[in-house]
């Protein structure tokens, strides 16, 4: 392959260390870095040998400026890593409470089926890497990559692993992905600690010096109320893991489109909460 650049990552890790800079994040002072980015917001060029194929996931609704922020930023990022990457944005059409569960669940499939992806970077469309040389890949394990953000000042518990995590495609699988039945705010990162906790598939964090990340301001979106039937859900969620996720999506949305947007791969999809929930109530209620 002649895309396949002969460096490996320590020499990388190396370079990215020498010039170890906070990320610049005003719109307006980014480089033009995309002219080698393909429709769907895919880059193939120039990646590293020691490169897996990462596909970053990113929920999405009603939030347009931070979306052109984080996607224009994850570009230059991942392309001074030299890394091979898709960016993946799946949306829910209104007026469906939000579920992030399901709609990370939907793109990760998008993605694994066209792309055999090493890599899966779920990410919150609000945080920003601050360091260069926070490398967008995969581990052996499970991996919380952002372990300070600007929000909490560090973390706001011990076994929070949301905002951004890292999982190859084992680790998806034998966790079955997300839940799917946890609407609106919280929870489904929750329920995926305990997920990966289960499948004793073990986990670490970044140091916080370089999982550093700025959270981009916002107020609590009117299509995501806050979910206080969470901590109630936890425990029937929880001895239901291989029955609720990946296994189980199919007919429970439909897809309306797929485009290939110039910067990402936009993935539109409908469901309806009421008839998810019915059709799973025996495990949503025990
Ligand atoms: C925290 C977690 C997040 C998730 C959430 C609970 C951090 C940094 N992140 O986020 O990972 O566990 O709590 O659900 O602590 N979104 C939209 N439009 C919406 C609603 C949500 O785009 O209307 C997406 C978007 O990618 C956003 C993410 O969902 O970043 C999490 O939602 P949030 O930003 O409202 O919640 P937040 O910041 O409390
Ligand atoms: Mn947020």
């Amino acid at each position: 392959m002649d895309n396949v650049l002969p460096c490996n990552v320590e020499d990388r890790l190396q370079e990215l260390l020498l010039d170890d800079e906070e990320t610049n994040i005003g719109n307006d002072e980014l480089p033009v870095t995309f002219k080698d980015v393909q429709p769907g917001g895919k880059y193939v060029q120039k990646c590293c040998a020691f490169a897996q194929k990462v596909a970053i996931i990113i929920p999405y609704g009603d939030r347009k400026e931070q979306l052109d922020t984080v996607v224009r930023h994850l570009h230059r990022l991942l392309q001074s890593q030299h890394l091979c990457y898709g960016i993946y944005v799946s949306e829910l059409a209104y007026p469906t409470v939000f579920n992030k569960g399901l709609l990370m669940n939907v793109a990760y499939l998008t993605a694994r089926d066209e792309g055999h992806y090493d890599c899966y970077i779920f990410h919150d469309v609000d945080l920003i890497s601050q360091k260069e040389r926070h490398l967008y890949i995969c581990g052996e394990k499970p991996n919380h990559m952002s372990s300070f953000n600007t929000k909490f000042g560090g973390l706001p518990y011990i076994k929070y692993i949301g905002g951004v995590l890292a999982l190859n495609d084992t680790h998806v699988r034998v966790v079955n992905g997300f839940s799917n039945l946890l609407f609106g705010w919280g929870g489904e990162d929750d329920v995926m600690e305990m997920r990966i906790a289960d499948k004793h598939l073990g986990l670490t964090r970044v140091s916080a010096d370089i999982g550093r990340y700025k959270a981009l301001p916002h107020d609590r979106d009117k299509g995501n109320p806050v979910n206080n039937d969470r901590y109630k859900m936890y425990r029937t969620l929880r001895k239901h893991t291989d029955q609720d996720g990946l296994t189980s999506l199919a007919g429970l949305y439909e897809l309306l489109k797929v485009e290939r947007r110039p910067l990402y791969t936009w993935i539109y999809i409908k469901c309806n909460k009421t008839e998810v929930l019915q059709k799973n109530k025996n495990i949503v209620f025990g």
